[in-house]
């Protein structure tokens, strides 16, 4: 796989907007979409844990997966999270974001059951055998409760059909490692809050739920990185992170960011899927004081 240039950069795991129904919300998906590509992300994580995926009815995600498509295609990069329990629904999933045009899925490792090693790999590569785009893996043990050691990352990225890694976790040893060994695959920070140790090791670019909110301060902390100036990159780090470890205070970083881009940004997301909760009052309101006027408005970004 040589063009791998337009996975580089920042790319938003889109959230799922609901309506007041609590129906999958076409408009605000759209407007979330356009918002974002305005901002000029590199593409869109369609269908991850930040958009709710394993809340949703498999009709839901279907039309997910479509909407953005429609929304997106053309504009910026595409990659679908197309993960779930069995290898035949992933399968399914994978073969319907081929048809939509997405530019590579992407797969949760498999989790409930404690899997071996070996099943782990044959969840990947049946994955690989049935789609013809560049699979990548999305690591993040902390929800899935799976590490997968270097032996298994081994397997699947001397396969040139893996893109790379989503590496959601504070193991940057391993990025390194990872790096280092496999220059030409894609690597992706996972938490937003660590955005810069990611770029330190030499990630590619980053896939992050907040970039919903604010992807110009990632977008502006990479391009800083690139011309070596990391200790201006810190300071946008160190705003993010004060805006961040409010989003996360209560847990539900879907909930909360779903909040601030109604309340002030101005696209309706609705609330989450239960059992995700909407959030308290008190951080609703301690929220809105602190940040009323502070995010760009849907209608007047350009
Ligand atoms: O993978 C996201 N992970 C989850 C990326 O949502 C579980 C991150 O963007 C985090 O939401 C974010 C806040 O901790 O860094």
């Amino acid at each position: 796989m040589k063009n791998n240039e337009k996975f580089k950069g920042i790319f938003t795991a889109l959230l799922t907007p609901f309506t007041e129904e609590g129906k999958v919300d076409v408009t605000a998906i759209e407007q979330l979409v356009e918002y974002n590509i305005r901002k000029g992300i590199s593409g869109f994580y369609v269908g991850g844990s930040t958009g709710e995926v394993f809340l949703l009815r498999p009709e839901e995600r279907r039309i997910v997966y479509e909407i953005c498509a429609m929304a997106a295609k053309g504009k910026c990069t595409l990659i679908a999270h197309i993960g779930d329990l069995s290898t035949e629904k992933a399968i399914e999933y994978a073969k319907l974001c081929e048809q939509l045009g997405y530019d590579a899925v992407s797969s949760v490792t498999p989790f409930y059951y404690k899997y071996s090693k070996e099943e782990l790999v044959k969840y990947y590569l049946d994955i690989a055998d049935a789609v013809d785009l560049p699979v990548l893996m999305y690591c993040i043990p902390a929800l899935s409760g799976v590490a997968v050691g270097f032996d298994v990352f081994d397997r699947l990225l001397s396969d040139s059909r893996f893109l790379g890694v989503k590496f959601t976790g504070n193991d940057f040893f391993t990025f390194e490692r990872l790096r280092k060994k496999y220059p030409d695959k894609i690597l992706y920070n996972g938490y937003d809050e660590m955005f810069l140790c990611g770029m330190a090791m030499g990630a590619d670019g980053a896939i992050g739920s907040t970039y919903n909110l604010m992807a110009e301060k990632f977008i502006a902390m990479r391009q800083l990185c690139e011309e070596g100036k990391y200790a201006q990159a810190r300071e946008i780090q160190h705003e993010a992170n004060e805006i961040i470890a409010d989003l996360v205070e209560n847990g539900n970083v879907n909930g909360a960011l779903k909040y601030a881009l109604t309340d002030l940004v101005g696209i309706n997301m609705g609330i989450c899927r239960k059992p995700l909760t909407d959030m308290p009052e008190n951080w609703k309101m301690k929220f809105d004081r602190k940040y009323a006027g502070k995010f760009e408005k849907y209608y007047t970004c350009v």
